[in-house]
């Protein structure tokens, strides 16, 4: 803009020097017929034409230099330009690399996360193997201390007939090998119901208490007596027996497999429900097998008004605890579900020493049950099993 209002500023300067010399001419030319009237003033007008030449002169050169000003400007402006454009290409390429970098940042944290995880993932799978080989071998130690309390009980059997022997003499000890002798006929009365067992004739040792009514040697016994006697009990209390002869107890298996081996016995059942009925079983042959057979049990012959609850899945069954699973039931513990010890196959139609603290109503078997009376939810009041040796 200011290259342009130069111009006009000399066009119209130009043009006003034209302008007056123009005049002049025409005053010359006017002024002819009178020549030689006024040589001083063609004198004075020269002098200003001189002047006005010189200043135009001046101007142009003025001119000439803001031109050369102009173009300078014009070329820095350029420069600049070029400087601009330069450092937006910079600008540009910062901004580019600036905006891959949270990509490049997340990419770094993800391949970082993924390597955490893997990591923490295998740590894991290593602590899963780990546990699963301590799983195995607690399993194993398991069945190991099972084998070892097998062991062990037939060793207390052995010491105990050993024991029992010491003091007897050789044709005694034939007897004992051959078996246990007719125990109940070697008792002593401690009071009118209570009789101390020997079970050897020639034993001092060892000492069986059971009570005893008339010839009957009473096994078991659960009524509603308080203070009630839990009846879901290990595997050891089974063997050896548990409670209080006058009120609810179970002689033990030990006691009941030297009583039931070297004589034939029979068994008595008594059942009682909540309203004074009363039924009773009654089976010819009742045995309990040795410790290495888990107590196998041996019930036939059955005859009574009760029904013959103990032939379909207790008759030859091993005995089985929550804590020595021995029953027909490979996906499950009959002990375990229905709280008692007993003679369990797949389960059990009598659950004499289950439940006895829930009164008449009781979840689905878990009760004092004998099926074929009262069925599997009605829990009996009062249950007494006794054997006697069978007479010949
Ligand atoms: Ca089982």
């Amino acid at each position: 803009m200011g290259i342009y209002r130069v111009l006009k500023l000399y066009l119209v300067n130009k043009m006003k020097t034209m302008f007056i010399l123009a005049c002049l001419t025409f005053r010359i030319v006017i002024s002819s017929g009178y020549a030689d009237q006024n040589e001083n003033v063609n004198a004075a007008i020269l002098d200003a034409i001189s002047q006005l030449n010189s200043k135009v002169d001046n101007f142009q050169e003025t001119m000439s230099q803001l031109n050369s000003k102009v173009y300078r400007i014009q070329e820095e402006m350029n420069n600049m330009k070029l400087l601009f454009i330069s450092n937006g290409l910079i600008a540009n390429d910062v901004n580019q690399k600036i905006s891959l970098l949270p990509t490049q940042i997340l990419d770094m944290a993800v391949k970082l996360g993924t390597s955490i995880i893997d990591s923490v993932g295998n740590d894991l799978k290593e602590q899963e193997k780990i546990l699963s080989n301590i799983d195995t071998n607690i399993s194993s130690l398991e069945s190991t201390y099972r084998n070892i309390n097998t062991k062990i009980n037939n060793m207390n059997v052995d010491i105990k007939a050993h024991t029992d022997t010491s003091k007897c003499s050789e044709q005694e000890i034939s007897n004992v090998s051959g078996g246990v002798t007719a125990l109940q006929h070697n008792s002593t009365e401690v009071n009118s119901n209570l009789f101390e067992i020997f079970p050897y004739s020639c034993s001092s040792r060892y000492i069986v208490s059971m009570l005893c009514d008339d010839d009957w040697t009473i096994i078991q016994r659960r009524q509603d007596v308080q203070p009630r006697v839990n009846f879901t009990r290990p595997w050891i209390d089974y063997v050896q027996g548990f409670g209080e002869l006058t009120g609810e107890f179970w002689l033990g298996l030990d006691n009941l497999y030297m009583l039931t081996s070297a004589t034939r016995n029979e068994l008595y059942i008594e059942l009682e429900d909540w309203e004074n009925n009363t039924r009773w079983a009654r089976y010819s042959h009742f045995a309990v097998g040795p410790a290495e057979d888990n107590y196998r049990l041996t019930a036939t012959g059955y005859t009574g008004n009760a029904g013959d609850a103990l032939k379909k899945r207790h008759n030859g069954s091993s005995f089985s605890t929550y804590d020595n699973d021995n029953d027909a039931v490979s996906s499950g513990n009959c002990a375990r579900m229905y709280k008692g010890g007993w003679w369990y196959k797949d389960c059990h139609q009598a659950n004499l020493n289950g439940l006895g603290d829930h009164g008449i109503e009781t979840a689905y078997a878990v009760g004092i049950n004998w099926l074929q009376w009262l069925g599997h939810r009605y829990s009996l009041r009062k249950v007494v099993m006794k054997i006697r040796p069978q007479a010949n």
